[in-house]
């Protein structure tokens, strides 16, 4: 997997996808992230590549121009067959587990950080292929959300996690919340560790974490099991 980001600050991106799971996937050679400084693809000597909305109002928005010149420049230096431009912006489809799962089978990503109060709707219409949110909430450019995408997906690039199906096997995958885990010392302040977990008799943890990872979910996130099936989008993923 290729992820070409094109964003204002590029630096921001030293050092989050450096180490750990991500950084050991880019050194193997699964992922390769590589920046674009959008200037570079600015106009004028100050490589301006914002502007005032037309029809008034605060703010600045990205012109279009530099961003698709981006994505032209990235697409001719190096082409590949399945790639994908995605938006990142609050007005996008929420990023799931599907939605990281489905990224992870391009070729390449090309992220669009945008930053101020957006960019021009001809960049959304007819250069993204798709806007991604990473929730609701308001952040003060596309560089964090850039870096989730890339952190998850690359959790789902083959040989990047020890075992295949590993990035399954956690949370969300079977859409339950993951039961509680316990480690080292056996008693801590007080407190042992379910006496179950002990046992050796797998079959009998095996029905306990099924049965924790459901009050869990019930407790804390009840939305994620009204759903069988039917109705929300996690639903109908599973039925596929
Ligand atoms: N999930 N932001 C992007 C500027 C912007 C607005 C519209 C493109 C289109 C966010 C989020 C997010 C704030 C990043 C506004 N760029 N991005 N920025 N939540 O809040 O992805």
């Amino acid at each position: 997997m290729i992820a070409d980001i094109v964003t204002l600050f590029p630096s921001m991106f030293f050092g989050p996808l450096d180490g750990g799971v991500v950084g050991r996937a880019r050194a193997k050679g699964h992922l390769a992230v590589r920046l674009h400084d959008l200037r570079r693809w600015g106009e004028g000597r100050h490589r301006v590549v914002d502007d005032a909305p037309y029809g008034g109002g605060g703010g600045m928005i990205l012109q279009p121009g530099p961003l698709f010149e981006a994505v032209e420049s990235i697409r001719e230096q190096y082409p590949v067959e399945h790639d994908r431009v995605v938006l990142l912006s609050p007005q996008g489809r929420k990023l799931d587990h599907q939605g990281v799962k489905r990224l992870a089978g391009f070729e390449r990503l090309i992220l669009l950080c945008g930053r101020y109060e957006g960019v021009d709707e001809r960049v959304r219409e007819d250069l993204a292929d798709e806007e991604l949110s990473i929730g609701d909430l308001v952040l003060t450019g596309g560089e964090l959300p850039a870096m989730m995408v890339v952190d998850a997906v690359a959790r789902f690039l083959p040989g990047v996690l020890g075992c295949p199906g590993a990035a399954e096997s956690e949370s969300f995958a079977d859409g339950l919340l993951e039961s509680p885990y316990y480690t080292r010392p056996p008693e801590f302040r007080g407190r042992r560790v379910p006496e179950v977990l002990l046992s050796g008799d797998h079959g009998a943890i095996a029905r306990w974490r099924a049965d924790r990872a459901r009050e869990v979910t019930r407790n804390k996130r009840p939305d994620l099991l009204k759903r069988d099936g039917s109705g929300t989008r996690q639903g109908r993923a599973k039925e596929r």
